[in-house]
């Protein structure tokens, strides 16, 4: 797969609002890959992300203060971690992990399942010949941790396991402070609103507007997730906030099992229970998509 895009062009390589880890570290990748190319780019980071995110950056080595800056109407865009913009600017490329059955029709377009967006850069890099340093392989490995729950969603591609075994074992790298921030359990003694909205994105699947938080917990006491629930009815019973349906995704990491509640409105609440670790992106908001088409 070869990039093949305008060379005058002034690239912003962008990952999604709520950056995540993989969306920031595919931001830097990509930069590199570009770079490499003799494309002009720079990785902008229009918001500050959260604080577990944050951590594992800095866990990480990654200074993201240098990244952090809006993007200017006279550059193209290029998209890592998703693969739509409600940006004016001319998207000229994008390399994203959430295959969809929409079609995008950008320049550049490679969207295919892989543990995380930052291990699909980094694939891509090695297979075109350009030299992966040794920061970078760790950029990589940490994403796939950060983007799996420390391998054990559904989203992990088991190949991915061997690769990043095989990493670890030549580059040294240790996995403990991986392992722990990829858990990214949820700090449940914050108020209930911030709970509420953790990991929150929004989708839209043809005219409806859909959110989705997902919090990561091993035992949620009942009484804090009925207080969660009911803040959810009152947005999304509140016509303002114009959101059709909101996906909360209660995910117990340590006993392997997946809580999937929908609302939309208040009282109209539908509860699923899988005894397995589902992933967002490639389990619950596919199924999700599917009702509405
Ligand atoms: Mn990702």
């Amino acid at each position: 797969m070869k990039i093949n895009i305008e060379k005058e062009n002034r690239i912003a390589i962008k990952g999604h609002d709520n950056p995540d880890f993989d969306s920031v570290v595919s931001g830097i990748l990509c930069c590199s890959y570009l770079k490499k190319l003799g494309y002009s780019c720079r990785y902008c980071l229009p918001s500050i992300t959260d604080k577990p995110t944050l951590l594992a950056l800095s866990h990480a080595g990654v200074d993201i203060l240098q990244y952090i800056s809006d993007i200017e109407d006279d550059e193209v865009l290029f998209l890592v971690d998703h693969h739509e913009t409600n940006l004016k600017n001319t998207v000229v490329g994008c390399i994203d992990h959430h295959p969809t059955v929409k079609e995008c029709s950008y320049p550049f377009y490679h969207n295919v399942k892989s543990s995380s967006c930052a291990v699909e850069i980094l694939r891509m890099m090695t297979e075109a010949g350009i030299e992966v340093d040794e920061q970078e392989y760790y950029l990589a490995v940490f994403s796939v941790y950060m983007d799996t729950m420390s391998l054990r969603s559904s989203k992990l591609n088991e190949s991915d396991v061997i690769w990043i075994g095989q990493i670890c074992n030549r580059l040294g790298f240790d996995t403990g402070v991986m392992i722990n921030d990829g858990l990214a359990l949820t700090d449940i003694g914050e108020p209930v609103e911030l709970i509420a909205q953790s990991n929150l994105k929004y989708y839209k699947f043809g005219s409806v507007n859909v959110a989705s938080s997902d919090i990561h917990a091993k035992d949620l006491p009942q009484r804090l997730l009925d207080e969660i629930t009911e803040h959810i009815e009152s947005i999304v019973s509140d016509e303002k906030n114009g959101i059709d349906m909101w996906v909360l995704i209660i995910m117990n990491p340590v006993d392997y099992k997946t809580d999937v509640i929908k609302i939309s409105g208040r009282g109209n609440i539908t509860y699923e229970h899988h005894e397995r670790l589902l992933s967002r992106s490639h389990d619950v908001m596919p199924a999700v998509e599917k009702t509405f088409i």
